[in-house]
């Protein structure tokens, strides 16, 4: 049963990688959507290929998700029937470098905390609102990580941040309880997407990352997201970790050579 035509979904960092994939799924079922990202040039071209492939609509929000004001003026700018968002996906993320905290830049904390927590934080705290105020029996789902279960080398800074995701998403569950909000966190384990590149910095080592080993999709994840909020109403995911067939764990992969 699809329950998501006509809904409207909020996606961020929907440019590329898992959010991209996101948005193409709920387009897909039938759902309309408000993409965002900092990259005005990629979102008009997901939003072209995706109204030409579905027929929905699709609205675009250039928004830089670690600036508060930013996110506050795009949200608030919006016409009234695109406040009326049924499925926010927290997505916009990364990482920066595989190194010690001792030996890191201190700029890389501030983009990592203020995407991955802050920025989840600012457009939630802008679009819940909307949700209760409009009586929509929303979903809100954060993209986590396996990464947020336990830390690992050279990944102190990120692994913090999406621990930070999880308890956020529980602090929120906890939050709306006595409203029909649903909120769910999907911690991926490995996903052959970019961000590999964006942290490692080149294609050759992100390459490496994933040698040997059959990694998730962005469409894997997107599925999940899919899942998690076409369930009926009474039925709330908490949390949902999908990792590759030869990963137990964040951090115990099995590679074949
Ligand atoms: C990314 C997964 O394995 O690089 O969230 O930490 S991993």
């Amino acid at each position: 049963m699809n329950r998501l035509k006509g809904k409207l979904a909020f996606i961020t960092g929907a440019s590329s990688g898992i959010g991209r994939a996101i948005a193409e799924r709920y387009a897909e079922q039938g759902a309309n959507l408000i993409i965002t990202s900092r990259r005005e040039e990629k979102l008009l071209e997901v939003k072209g290929d995706l109204e030409n492939k579905y027929g929905v609509e699709v609205n675009i929000l250039l928004q830089d998700v670690s600036n508060p004001e930013d996110v506050r003026t795009g949200i608030d700018s919006l016409p009234e029937n695109l406040k009326k968002i049924d499925i926010l996906v927290n997505n916009a993320g990364l990482a920066v470098g595989m190194t010690k905290i001792h030996e890191s830049d201190p700029a890389s904390f501030d983009r990592v905390m203020d995407t991955n927590v802050k920025g989840l934080l600012y457009v939630s705290r802008a679009v819940i609102p909307l949700m209760l105020e409009n009586n929509i029996p929303g979903h809100i789902v954060n993209i986590g990580s396996t990464a947020g279960n336990a830390a690992y080398a050279g990944g102190g800074v990120y692994c913090a941040s999406k621990s930070a995701v999880k308890t956020l998403t529980d602090g929120m569950r906890i939050d709306l309880i006595d409203t029909p909000l649903r909120v769910t966190n999907i911690q991926p384990g490995m996903v052959e997407t970019n961000f590999s590149v964006i942290r490692l910095g080149n294609k050759e080592k992100a390459d490496s990352v994933y040698k040997g080993i059959e990694a998730l999709t962005a469409d894997d994840v997107a599925d999940t997201v899919i899942y998690a909020t076409n369930l009926p109403q009474n039925v709330q995911i908490s949390e949902i970790t999908l990792m590759p067939n030869h990963q137990a764990t964040g951090t115990n992969i099995y590679k074949e050579v």
